[in-house]
């Protein structure tokens, strides 16, 4: 609850435009929770609340459609680059859409304004000697007939020791990578380990950009950029830059646009972050703008919304790019999340250990909102962390439904009962209605001053102590138990909750537009006058106007904003995990390879009996061991059998089994064990008793 009304000094920044970038997904796959918590409900919060404050703001995304996650796709599901981009960009896009993501433009970098932006922009920097050009050896796999490069090539990271880290990239680390640093090198398409060869590549000497890097982030942004990202940028710059290929041997992505450079492209960080240029220039031809003054206006401020894997590449490779083509302005700030875990777990796209955005709205139809608030509550702001069910659960029925949803709807059913829908007019105010229109009047303030420190769940939680302001005021006031002796004062209570209910559907229209949508129409705020210059009621409005919803104005009925989530809902979900996980287990069990070769004299040897378990018990002292008593046919004999930690003892008694009797006596453990029981692992990986009463049994014929 809002403790001290002045603490809301947003110190709005001065300027005249802002561009807001979003990083491009790869078209490698659909959008999990992941990328919209790390990412796009973030930049989507900053852009829809720059525009309720009135500012100029161009928010630009698109589909990555470069780079070797695209190839390697194709090549898994066994059909084209082109097949890839286009099935899961419109995948994608429908997603972005359907929780409201609203960008002011959804690019693909496979279109030709990208290209050619692309290109341009590398011919620049070749023209002005930006680039080193050199013949070096690169891994290259014999077996596959191509150079690796990127996601073609894991290895060791020799920064932090990850076995799993790209030719470009250790994603562990953050380190950006040169294929050839990888300690041990293989082969993502073969497995092989790679060789040399001799390549021409062009590289970007970023050494040449430590002192520009220095003091433009070491200097220039100690204290306004995040901690995790400012350090992650220091620790880099502090251990020396290196020239970086940006071009490839790949046969997917934009042409090197030279003479002599036939079959190479660009590295895909190369064109990459160029696409939120081109991005902003299909806008604005759509538009009829002029898209230069997003990128070149010292005015502007441009922002780059990104998850912390993607941080070198914003914050060094692609400001020193700009710099080198020097029309461009650089970024303000680079606010990266951290990571969202899943149940523990990390997300992941291959492991299918996600929640995806297309599935989640078959699961909960029109409940993007909850999804975004349990998001924004939970947010990987300044470490990792973790979605869970129960806590998305939660966060519905105990905040959004109880909080906000139940205010909304006491005011709103209120209000037709005793005015028929009509906003009263208020008689004169107590003390308690003047503190709590001053205090509602200094949220805006308050929850802009977290969001443009892009602290989005603080400024979410500020959002919700309007409603809970507005909870609190009708359970103090407790306007239905005076609306028969004290008419009069009940008009300027219930004035007063429909004035909170109009803030709200303003402050909360960044976190949540579905349920502000809701609310104009609930409230039918759209009809009414409040700020000179335009219909809709702004940010501003909410902190300056008294009268947000005047006397006499006529709402709507309303609806149920937040239904309850139901445990039998929350269990299907955890379900669904849980049985990927048992496939996962079992898709993870590699069989072990084949032993060497025996003869038939070998296996002659033994003697292998059908036996019956007549009795088993723990061996004392000891985990893993059983002591069975087997009847094999010829005796009752003792075998000491390692299965304890997959068997219990009453499970295999009766139980038939294969032994091998003529095995030389052990001692294990003081018990002498008198031949082995045979096992196996099944296709899953559990150990199994290698059964004797098949269903299938021969014809009588002995094998020779
Ligand atoms: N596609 C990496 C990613 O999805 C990359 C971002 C590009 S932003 C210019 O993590
Ligand atoms: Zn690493």
């Amino acid at each position: 609850m809002l403790q001290n009304p002045t603490r809301g000094t947003a110190e709005l920044s001065g300027a005249k435009r802002y561009t807001i970038t979003a990083a491009l997904p790869y078209t490698n796959g659909p959008i999990h929770i992941g990328h919209l918590a790390g990412v796009y409900v973030p930049s989507d919060i900053y852009s829809r609340y720059l525009r309720l404050q009135g500012r100029d703001v161009l928010f630009v995304c698109g589909s990555d459609e470069h780079g070797v996650a695209i190839s390697m796709k194709a090549k898994k599901e066994g059909i084209t680059p082109q097949e890839v981009i286009d099935k899961y960009d419109g995948i994608i896009r429908k997603s972005f859409s359907d929780f409201g993501i609203s960008f002011d433009n959804y690019s693909r970098t496979s279109a030709k304004v990208h290209h050619d932006t692309a290109s341009e922009f590398f011919k620049t920097l070749y023209e002005k000697g930006d680039f080193i050009e050199e013949v070096t050896e690169q891994l290259y796999d014999a077996k596959a007939d191509q150079f690796l490069a990127d996601r073609f090539v894991v290895g060791t990271c020799p920064k932090c020791g990850n076995e799993e880290a790209y030719g470009d990239q250790c994603e562990k680390c953050g380190s950006t990578l040169n294929a050839t640093d990888l300690i041990n090198p293989k082969s993502t398409i073969t497995g092989e380990t790679p060789i040399l060869k001799s390549t021409k590549h062009w590289f970007l000497p970023l050494d040449r950009y430590e002192d520009f890097l220095k003091e433009w982030i070491l200097v220039g942004h100690k204290n306004d950029w995040k901690p995790n990202v400012y350090g992650q940028v220091k620790s880099w710059i502090d251990g020396g830059l290196e020239p970086r290929a940006v071009t490839r041997d790949l046969d997917w992505g934009i042409d090197v646009p030279l003479e002599g450079a036939e079959g190479k492209k660009l590295y895909v960080w190369f064109d990459a972050p160029i696409g939120y240029i081109s991005s902003s220039k299909e806008w604005a031809a759509r538009e009829g703008k002029d898209w230069e003054p997003y990128w070149k206006d010292q005015d502007t401020k441009l922002v780059h919304f990104i998850g912390k894997d993607n941080i070198v590449f914003h914050c060094i490779i692609f400001p020193a790019m700009l710099k080198a083509e020097g029309s461009y302005i650089l970024p303000d700030n680079v606010p990266a999340n951290e990571f969202l875990n899943l149940e523990g777990n990390k997300l992941s796209t291959s492991k299918n250990w996600a929640v995806w955005l297309h599935e989640y709205l078959e699961e909960f139809p029109n409940q993007q909102d909850v999804l975004r608030y349990a998001l924004t509550s939970n947010a990987p702001e300044t470490k990792d962390n973790d979605f869970t069910w129960k806590d998305f659960q939660a966060r519905n029925n105990n905040e959004l439904a109880a909080i906000f949803g139940n205010f909304i709807n006491r005011v709103v059913v209120l209000t037709h009962k005793y005015y028929d829908g009509i906003v009263p007019s208020p008689n004169e105010f107590s003390e308690v209605d003047e503190a709590t229109l001053t205090e509602l009047k200094a949220y805006p303030a308050v929850i802009s001053s977290s969001i443009e420190r892009y602290r989005f769940r603080e400024a979410l939680g500020e959002m919700m102590n309007v409603a809970r302001l507005g909870n609190k005021y009708l359970a103090d006031e407790e306007p239905w138990k005076m609306v028969k002796t004290d008419p009069a004062r009940v008009q300027t209570q219930m004035y007063v909750a429909l004035q909170i209910a109009a803030a709200l559907r303003v402050l909360c229209e960044p976190f949540l537009p579905f349920t502000a949508g809701k609310l104009v129409e609930t409230l039918r705020t759209e009809t009414l006058q409040c700020n000179v210059s335009t219909t809709k009621t702004t940010w501003n409005d909410v902190a300056t106007n008294s009268d947000l919803l005047p006397s006499g104005h006529q709402i709507g009925k309303g609806e149920i904003l937040f239904a309850q989530i139901d445990d039998e809902q929350i269990q299907k979900q955890i379900d669904k995990l849980e049985a990927t996980k048992k496939s996962n287990e079992a898709d993870s069990f590699v069989a072990f390879p084949q032993k060497e070769l025996i003869q038939f004299d070998d296996f002659a040897k033994m003697d292998l009996r059908v036996g019956t378990i007549l009795e088993a018990e723990k061996m004392p002292k000891a985990n893993k061991l059983l002591i069975l008593k087997v009847d094999t046919g010829i005796d009752v004999r003792t075998i000491v059998s390692g299965i304890a930690e997959s068997f219990s003892p009453e499970d295999i008694v009766g139980k038939r089994v294969t032994a091998l009797v003529n095995l030389a006596p052990r001692n294990l453990r003081g018990v002498e064990s008198q031949g082995m029981i045979l096992m196996t692992n099944n296709a899953e990986g559990k150990l199994v008793f290698v059964n004797p009463d098949a269903d299938c049994v021969g014809n009588g014929e002995t094998i020779n």
